[in-house]
């Protein structure tokens, strides 16, 4: 009898501590809310360590009274009725008070913590302009120039000011690790003479590395696949992506002097070497994909690409895609084949997308953008140029 007893207690332990095992086997978190890399996240983070003992102490304290009431007033044979008591003043005036004294002081620490990461930095900070729209974030560093979307590039060790606007609905900015959810809302009416309201989210970030956010407000079908990168890199690091992006990718427009033109123009001047290199290095894949995106379709509508003729901003800007990570908003792993897939059909990829497919339209406020219809061959040279602008 003993030994069942004891036998199920063992192995019961044995299960939870399995459990508890098997939980601590998870990957890295990627969007971990306990492991703050900014000076806004640790604040939060200060302020929810702390939150956690308090009711650690409470939960101590709550089952040491239990199980001495357990044990010291448990049912003993022969035994009658206990006394019956109403009411203690002294213990209904301390189980106020305490938890007063409880509440009392984790409002103080909160209310300084929001207050703390609301002000704006003291020094130069470096300002990105994120817009979120259904259901991509466009990212826009105003006094470099710099668009680009849902890859965010942000140094390490400066202060920086996200300026958040909607496009259209309520979205909200999380990028855990980076601090907590901020509404991102649309300016709908700007009163004389003001400013626009608009939320902003400042920090310092303190490490590199790679750190995953999505869309926190209900926006609409693809909510749930509007995701974030941030990539927080060293001071050179960054300047140097902002060089690349201001300038454009080698293969974003047509070399100026191909064989071709040389041979159409007559070869005025040819230059043998130049014709040569050209014709060795640039794909026809690409040079197809090229002509395909400027002249038999409808992509420079809605995208833009740094240097070159492609104004559109109702999507995302495609400068460099080839050196993003994702695509579609960290949907689909960056390759040449599921950029064709995201080209062909893009509603597969996410539901409720703005962006038309090879069969059928898009629809965006209230102007329909129709089916591309384009074929394979075409589909296929789209994405070997989007890939190639590296
Ligand atoms: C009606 C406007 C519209 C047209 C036309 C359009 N797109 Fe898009 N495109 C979008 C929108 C909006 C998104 C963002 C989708 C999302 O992630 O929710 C997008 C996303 C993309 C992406 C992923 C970008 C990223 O940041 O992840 C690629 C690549 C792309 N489009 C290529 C094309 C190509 C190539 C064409 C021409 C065949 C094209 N698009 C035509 C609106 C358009
Ligand atoms: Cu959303």
């Amino acid at each position: 009898m003993i030994n069942g007893t004891l036998l199920r207690w063992i192995k019961n332990a044995g299960v939870l501590l399995a459990v508890a095992m098997v939980s601590a086997c998870g990957e890295e978190y990627l969007q971990s809310t306990i492991d703050p890399v900014t000076d806004y996240g640790e604040v939060s983070h200060n302020l929810y360590v702390q939150i956690f003992w308090w009711t650690m102490i409470i939960l101590v304290v709550v089952w040491a009274l239990m199980a001495y009431i357990l044990i010291r007033f448990r049912e003993k044979p022969g035994q009658g009725k206990p006394k019956q008591i109403h009411g203690h003043m002294g213990l209904e005036i301390a189980w106020t008070i305490a938890p007063a004294i409880i509440v009392v002081a984790i409002v103080i620490p909160t209310i300084q913590g929001v207050f703390q990461v609301q002000r704006p930095p003291d020094g130069d900070a470096l300002v990105v302009e994120v817009t979120g729209k259904r259901y991509w974030w466009n990212f826009h560093f105003p006094e470099q120039g710099v668009t680009t979307a849902n890859e965010l590039h942000l140094p390490v060790g400066r202060p920086i000011s996200l300026r958040l606007e909607s496009g259209d609905v309520i979205h909200s900015f999380w990028v855990p690790q980076l601090g907590g959810k901020r509404d991102v809302n649309p300016v709908v009416a700007v009163p004389e003479g003001q400013e626009a309201k608009r939320n902003w989210m400042h920090f310092t970030i303190k490490e590199e590395g790679v750190f995953w956010g999505q869309c926190a407000e209900f926006c609409g079908e693809a909510h749930s696949l509007m995701g974030i990168r941030v990539i927080a890199e060293t001071e050179e690091e960054f300047q140097a992506w902002l060089t690349e992006w201001q300038t454009p990718a080698p293969t974003a427009n047509a070399p100026e002097t191909g064989p071709a033109e040389d041979a159409l123009s007559g070869g005025a001047e040819p230059d043998e070497a130049d014709a040569q290199e050209v014709a060795l290095t640039e794909d026809p894949l690409v040079a197809r994909g090229r002509e395909v995106f400027f002249r038999e379709t409808t992509c420079v509508l809605c995208h833009a690409i740094q240097g070159t003729a492609a104004p559109g901003i109702i999507g995302p800007n495609l400068t460099r895609i080839g050196s993003r990570s994702t695509i579609g908003a960290g949907m689909l792993e960056n390759t040449p084949e599921n950029l064709a897939r995201w080209i062909k059909d893009p509603i597969a990829v996410k539901p409720g997308v703005q962006m038309p497919g090879a069969d059928y339209p898009a629809s965006y406020e209230g102007i329909t953008y129709p089916a591309t219809n384009l074929n394979d061959e075409q589909i296929q040279a789209l994405a070997a140029y989007l890939s190639s602008m590296r």
